[in-house]
């Protein structure tokens, strides 16, 4: 009984010996999460964001205009994702693979409204 227990500790967080992250939310799997970007004044905030492969990135328009959500460098779409945003609609998308993903709002980017999104591989797939 006590190999097993041990097995399924080692699973879980090490088998014995101590563990590293002092984060609170050490154990939690790292892909079950939601980031919020909200659009304002014609801007997303914020503006670069960093998630863990997997993790979902939800934007909601706070602004009184329409917005898009649109991938690809300013005034380039590259087909990942495109969404019209009118104010107080909210876009969601997962990014499953590890990368550099820049977006733009099609009316606004010559104005400065660009992001853009990085996505860090998971450490223990
Ligand atoms: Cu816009």
């Amino acid at each position: 009984m006590r190999f097993v227990a041990c097995v399924v500790g080692l699973a879980l967080v090490g088998c014995g010996s101590s563990v590293i992250s002092s984060s609170p939310d050490a154990g939690r799997p790292v892909d079950a999460g939601i980031v919020a970007v909200s659009l304002r004044s014609l801007t997303y905030q914020p503006a670069n964001e960093t998630v863990n492969q997997g993790m979902t990135i939800t934007w909601t328009n706070d602004d009184t205009v329409l917005h898009t959500v649109t991938s690809g460098p300013p005034g380039q779409p590259d087909g990942r994702f495109d969404e019209q945003l009118p104010p107080g609609a909210s876009f969601s998308y997962t990014f499953k693979s590890p990368g550099s993903y820049p977006y733009f709002c099609r009316i606004h980017y010559t104005m400065g409204m660009v992001g853009s999104v990085t996505v860090a591989p998971t450490a223990n797939p």
